[in-house]
């Protein structure tokens, strides 16, 4: 039988050390990537992460040069590590703001701003 010591330190030691297998999101590369420009018309977006996304419970909203913003629907396919969607841009400032749940049950959020020039 451990002594209440050494019980209490393994149940510390369990709540301190990290589980890589269990980190929360990091977005690792997105399409475009931040600060970046892209071409006015129909544009695809591609982030990619450290960890499975649960898209369920995950939102990806844009918001451009209008300054509304809009949800836009998560593809249901596609490899669990990445998340897809698509919207048509007019020229202007934009921001993809993306909100994920990770397998570990925690919430990350972050931005992405780009830049949609006018067709060439
Ligand atoms: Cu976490």
């Amino acid at each position: 039988m451990p002594s209440f010591a050494s019980r209490l330190a393994l149940a510390l030691a369990a709540s301190v050390l990290p589980l890589p297998a269990l980190a929360h999101a990091i977005l690792l590369a997105s399409t475009p990537a931040a600060g970046k420009t892209v071409p006015a018309g129909h544009a695809a977006f591609e982030l990619r992460y450290n960890s499975r996304i649960d898209r369920a419970r995950s939102a990806l909203r844009l918001t451009g040069p209008n300054k509304t913003e809009t949800a836009l629907p998560i593809a249901p396919d596609g490899p669990p590590d990445i998340l897809r969607t698509e919207a048509d841009l007019q020229p202007g400032s934009y921001v993809l703001r993306w909100q994920v749940l990770a397998v570990d049950g925690h919430v990350t959020r972050g931005d992405v701003p780009f830049r949609v020039l006018p067709k060439p």
